[in-house]
Order: C-alpha cells, then structure tokens, then sequence
C-alpha cells in the first residue's frame, strides 16, 4: 500500500452538496469532471505537481446521480500524468454512461490506443498550463493529434488567456475538433469587451472546428460564491463572459462540474449551487438543452444521436 500526502492547503471536495434548484434537461452531460484515484489503487504520478484527496469513481457517479446528470465525460487529471488507468476504469465501471478524455505521448501504440477506444476514451486533452505540467513539444502534440484524428477523437486544450496569442498558430493548425476548457481561462476583471477576450471570440468565429466549455465559473471568479444582492447572484462577474459565449456559438459549447475542482485555493463550490449558475449563462430552454445534452451527445455518443 501507498499513502499519499495532500498538497498543503488543498481543500476537498464539498461533501454534501445541495440539490439544484435548477432541473436539468433529461439526458444531460456532465462534460469536465475528474476522478482522482483513489491513490492507493491508482497511485498519481511522479511528475505531478499537487496531491490531491481521493476522488473515486463511485463518488463522481453518486454525484451525477444526486445532481440529475445522466452522463459524464471524465477528463484525465494532471495529477496521474499520462497514465489513464483510474480514468479508463470509471469509464468501464459506467455502463457506458461516461466517456473519457485521456492524455499520451507520442510513444504510446495504436494498440493502446484502441483499448483507449473501446474503454470509452473519445479525445486526447494538451495542457499549456504552466503550474500544472512540464513543457510538451508542439511537434510531439501535432503528431498525436494526426494520430487521434483517425480514431475520430478531438483535441481539448487548456490554457491561459495570456497565452493565445502564442498558441493561435499552434491550434489552428490541430486538425481534428478543438474543445477549449473554460473559454481559455479569462481574466474576468478585464471585463468582456476587452482585448484579450475578443481574440478568443475571434478564435472560436474563425474557427468552427472551435468548441468552448463554459464551465469553471468558481475558478474563474473574482467576486465568488456569495449572492451579494439576494439570491442566485454567486460568481456574478463570470456570468457575462459564458454567456456570450452560448449565446453566440450555441451549438458548441459543453458544461461540467469540474468536481472534484483541483487546486482551488480560496473555498469549494457546492455544486448543487454551480449547476444552478447554468440558467444565467444559458437563459432559455433551448440554449440548455444544447448546452447539456444535444452538444456533448454528438461530440462524445455520436452513434446515439445519428440513431
Ligand atoms: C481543471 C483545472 C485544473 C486542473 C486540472 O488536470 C488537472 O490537474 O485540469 C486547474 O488546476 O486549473 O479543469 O480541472
């Protein structure tokens, strides 16, 4: 047995979520979660660059159950580096309710692959968050990517806003479907007209392979959890920017939990109360159910959807 020490500071995930107030569309998909080990099982990897407590594959399903999502897409975490197997697990263990989002590296077999495959994985994730994972090559990435499209996977991206300007050429090269996690992390305090954000919308008009989740609204968020004028006011100043998104690139954009929320540093959302924020970034019941159901069907169960 090993045992694992948590990052110092690190906050767990919220132990007894709120039923939402918001009822989700029927067949709805939790797009962006994670499963962390459990560490001993599945131990995390030596590169890692935090520790976190456990998060099993049990405990992400009662989760969807309670919240009333009927799916998941489980995006591997940092923190197992590229070794998928707590990943791959969960998705065997789901009954085909969850599909997966794994990372490799370029030495990894099309006979690996094809287990990926047949396990429920559906897309390779490239992460150019610095805190987070040591530097790939592009070349490495480019040659994955090549690899992946013939499966039929797309490509998610994590970054920094910051960062666009030097990646553009990068991901607009990436050949397959392109799904950015968390509308490339803007600084919400530069407010939605700014430059930076306007690059990102530019990035998504430009470029239809280009998919967003509008999640993440607690990592985000500079204003936080607290309804500051009654109710339903938490994570107000990132509402806009999710919004905007949805509202002009409908039919390609995702919603997660993120849960079990790695690295946060200030409080730990209740994620009955996250799920209820999707009513202020999607206002109709069209834009919800596109959001949450038709949108991740057709990227992750396609062979549902054509019927
Ligand atoms: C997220 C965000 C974070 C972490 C990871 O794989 C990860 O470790 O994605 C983060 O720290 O911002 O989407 O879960």
């Amino acid at each position: 047995m090993t045992s694992f020490t948590k990052t110092p500071g690190w906050l767990d995930w919220y132990a007894n979520p709120s039923k939402p107030r918001f009822k989700l569309p029927v067949g709805s998909v939790d797009a962006h979660c994670h499963v962390f080990g459990p560490g001993d099982e599945f131990p995390f990897a030596p590169e890692r660059k935090y520790t976190p407590c456990d998060a099993s594959k049990a405990q992400l399903f009662a989760l969807r159950d309670h919240l009333g999502f009927a799916r998941n897409v489980i995006v591997q975490a940092t923190c197992h580096g590229a070794d998928n197997r707590a990943m791959v697990d969960a998705c065997k263990a789901s009954g085909g309710k969850a599909r997966g989002v794994a990372t490799v590296r370029r030495d990894i077999s099309d006979a690996q692959l094809q287990e990926l495959h047949d396990a429920g994985v559906r897309g390779v994730r490239f992460n150019f968050v610095k805190r987070l994972v040591d530097f790939t090559p592009k070349d490495e990435l480019m040659e994955i990517a090549g690899r992946i499209a013939k499966l039929g996977w797309h490509v998610v991206i994590y970054f920094e806003a910051v960062d666009l300007p030097e990646l553009w050429d990068f991901f607009t090269s990436l050949p397959t479907t392109v799904v950015v996690d968390h509308m490339g992390r803007p600084d919400v305090t530069k407010g939605v007209n700014s430059e930076e954000f306007a690059l990102f919308l530019k990035f998504m008009r430009e470029h239809p392979n280009v998919w967003s989740k509008v999640s993440c609204p607690e990592r985000l968020s500079v204003t936080g959890p607290e309804a500051l004028n009654g109710e339903q006011n938490a994570y107000q100043d990132v509402a806009p920017f999710a919004r905007h998104v949805v509202e002009q690139f409908p039919d390609r954009v995702l919603w997660g939990t993120d849960w079990p929320h790695p690295n946060l540093k200030n409080h730990m959302p209740d994620d009955g109360l996250l799920v209820d924020f999707i009513e202020h970034i999607a206002p109709t019941p069209e834009l919800q159910r596109k959001l949450l159901v038709d949108n991740p069907m057709r990227l992750y169960w396609p062979e549902e959807v054509r019927g």
